[in-house]
């Protein structure tokens, strides 16, 4: 897997399903406004986590585009789920700036929480038709901006369901950290 460091957190991508990050404190959970199943990453990590999750999440719901919440895992390898809700791409305007928001905001709640690693999908690419590489400079520079304000948070990996995906997110990786490294 590959790794970079800025600013003393980690930062990592791989390929895999969100559902099975048995390393991290929390993971992501691309999630509907109402926290319930659906598709896609809500759909892996709601069968994973069994129905206490969607039971958690009814006094949560509903959250609105660039909002996170925290909930417990349940049957998920992991602490904690922060769900996310990304903006339907050209509904929810301005749709970089909602984008930008589910990452900070995620960010900051895992701190909040002491969390020391955190996994994310990639928000809104998938059924809210977010196209990747733009979303993917936003995913990248927010969390490279959050980096010099995290206390707890030293691992972020960004997980991908394909390969050509890792790429794009590798290849900016590579440009925006070269500095660093
Ligand atoms: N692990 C990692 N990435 C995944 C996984 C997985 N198990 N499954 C899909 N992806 P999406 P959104 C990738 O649709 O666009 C749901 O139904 C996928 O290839 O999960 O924010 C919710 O209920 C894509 O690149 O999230 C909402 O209604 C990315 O994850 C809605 O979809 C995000 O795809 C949220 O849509």
């Amino acid at each position: 897997m590959k790794q970079y460091k800025v600013n003393d957190v980690i930062i990592e991508c791989t390929t895999g399903d969100i559902a099975a990050q048995t390393d991290m404190d929390a993971v992501v959970n691309a999630a509907n406004a109402q926290l319930r199943m659906g598709g896609g990453v809500a759909g892996a990590l709601h069968r994973t986590a069994g129905p206490g999750l969607e039971a958690e999440c009814r006094a949560l719901a509903p959250i609105a585009p660039g909002e996170a919440v925290i909930s417990g895992a349940h049957n998920l390898p992991n602490q904690y789920v922060i769900h996310c809700l990304g903006p339907v791409y050209g509904v929810d305007k301005p749709s970089d700036r909602l984008l930008a928001s589910c990452y900070r905001n995620a960010l900051l709640l895992a701190d909040k929480n002491r969390v020391t690693s955190i996994a994310f999908p990639a928000i809104s690419t998938g059924a809210f038709g977010y196209p990747l590489e733009p979303a993917t400079r936003i995913a990248v520079n927010t969390v490279l901006e959050m980096t010099e304000s995290l206390a707890a948070v030293k691992c972020i990996r960004f997980v991908l369901f394909s390969k050509k995906d890792l790429n794009i997110y590798e290849s900016l990786l590579d440009q925006l950290t070269s500095a660093d490294r």
